[in-house]
Formats: C-alpha cells, sequence, structure tokens
C-alpha cells in the first residue's frame, strides 16, 4: 500500500513538473507581430534571470535558516536528528528534485522554441550573402550590388538593411573560420570556407549599429568589423537602386 502511493506521489509531480513547463513555454512562444529572434531571445533571457534569483533566494534562505535552527549551543554537542522514515527520506528528495527540475523543463522548452524560431527563416526576407575573409567583410545583394566597410578609415556602406523586414545572410568565409556577430540583433553563426551557414534577424528601428568578428582569426581580428544600418524600406530600395546605378 505505502509503496503504491509512493510511486503515485512521484508520477503525479514528474507529469507536472515535466508537462506544465513544457505547455507554458509553447503558450509563451510567438506573441503577436511574428517571430522575432532578437525578442524572444530577450524574453528567455529574463526568464533564466528569474529562475536563477528565485531559486538562489530559496536555497539561501533555507541554507540560512538551517545554519540558525540547528547551530550547536554548547561545545562538543551532537546532533540528534529525527529518524526519518523510508518514504519521507524519499519523498525529501525526490519531490524538491522534481520541483527545481521544473523550471529547467520549461527553460530547456523555451529554448527549443527559440532554436526552431532562430533556424527557420521568414519566407519574404531579404537575402544578402555575406563573405569573410582575414579581415574584412563583404555583402552582396540580390541585384549584384557589392558593399564594403574599411574599419580604419570608417568608409563604406556596411551593410544596410530594411527595418521591420526579416533579413537573412547566406554567409561563407575565403580562408579560415570567422563569426559573424550583430550584438544588437541577438544573433551570432559562423563562417567557414567551403560551405554556407545563415542566420536571420529582424531589424526593428532605424539606427546605425555594428557586425563583429567573434572567432579568433588572426592579427587584425579585433579590427575585423563593419558597419550595420537600418533604414526605413524605401529607403532601403532607393539606396540599392542607387548603388545599382553608381555600379557598385
Ligand atoms: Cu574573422
Amino acid at each position: 500500500m505505502r509503496k503504491t502511493s509512493m510511486k503515485r506521489v512521484v508520477s503525479v509531480v514528474a507529469v507536472l513538473s515535466i508537462g506544465l513547463p513544457v505547455l507554458l513555454a509553447h503558450a509563451g512562444a510567438q506573441q503577436g507581430g511574428g517571430p522575432d529572434p532578437a525578442a524572444s531571445w530577450n524574453h528567455l533571457w529574463r526568464d533564466v534571470l528569474i529562475d536563477l534569483f528565485v531559486i538562489g533566494s530559496v536555497f539561501l534562505a533555507a541554507g540560512l535558516y538551517w545554519v540558525y535552527r540547528y547551530r550547536a549551543t554548547r561545545s562538543g554537542q551532537l546532533g540528534d536528528a529525527p529518524k526519518l522514515t523510508k518514504m519521507a527520506a524519499v519523498a525529501f528528495a525526490v519531490i524538491p528534485a522534481f520541483l527545481f527540475m521544473a523550471d529547467d523543463f520549461y527553460l530547456a522548452a523555451k529554448g527549443w522554441t527559440v532554436w526552431n524560431e532562430y533556424r527557420n527563416v521568414p519566407r519574404d526576407a531579404v537575402e544578402v550573402k555575406v563573405t569573410g575573409s582575414m579581415w574584412s567583410w563583404m555583402f552582396e545583394y540580390d541585384n549584384g550590388v557589392v558593399t564594403t566597410f574599411d574599419p580604419d578609415s570608417k568608409t563604406g556602406d556596411g551593410l544596410v538593411v530594411p527595418v521591420g523586414k526579416a533579413v537573412v545572410l547566406r554567409m561563407t568565409s575565403t580562408d579560415v573560420v570567422h563569426s559573424f556577430f550583430l550584438p544588437e540583433y541577438r544573433v551570432k553563426e559562423d563562417l567557414m570556407p567551403g560551405r554556407v551557414t545563415y542566420l536571420w534577424f529582424k531589424p526593428k528601428a532605424a539606427g546605425e549599429t555594428i557586425a563583429t568578428c567573434a572567432e579568433y582569426c588572426g592579427n587584425r581580428h579585433s579590427f575585423m568589423w563593419a558597419k550595420v544600418k537600418a533604414v526605413p524600406p524605401a529607403e532601403f530600395e532607393t539606396w540599392l537602386a542607387d548603388m545599382k546605378r553608381k555600379g557598385a
């Protein structure tokens, strides 16, 4: 009888602690405005920080309480802990473990959702080819326009993208492994010779940010960055047409 009820308790806790987080993570995904990896990433990171804070506080409070509650009051004092039944001992270990694992399952489920967002490029995404070489970036648009950026003189158009539209970068390297990192858009992906990798992001507001190499690639690795400029879609089209006319 005791064995069955213990099994029942453990399985209910297990089902709840795995099932609930997965459901919650699924419900919390993709609220409004279509997929946006940066927004989902920020949301997941916020959840991780809350999780660390709450669990950290619980353990700290419990730890301090027990240190105080079971402190020695005279020298040479021996403890006299009550003897637990088998059931109580197992429950003590299993129930808190599952409860604390519940949010790990939640974060894992949500991480999986965010990962899928990162890997599934919207169909209407604007495509730009990116080539990394020691130690500069080259960007090539659909209509053949090619842009670069010189970090020393800070000249060149760099990567220009339209606000509010998904942008997908198809990337490769001509020499060693580089990594294209857009801190502002929460995306980073390696570039390798002989292989095409990709990432996508959605600029929310007009403005200038940077892209930088995030994989050590030699002497001038730390200078391997480029300007990234997000402009309204109409301005983007004009810029692209102008560049084409100028034969860039
Ligand atoms: Cu590099």
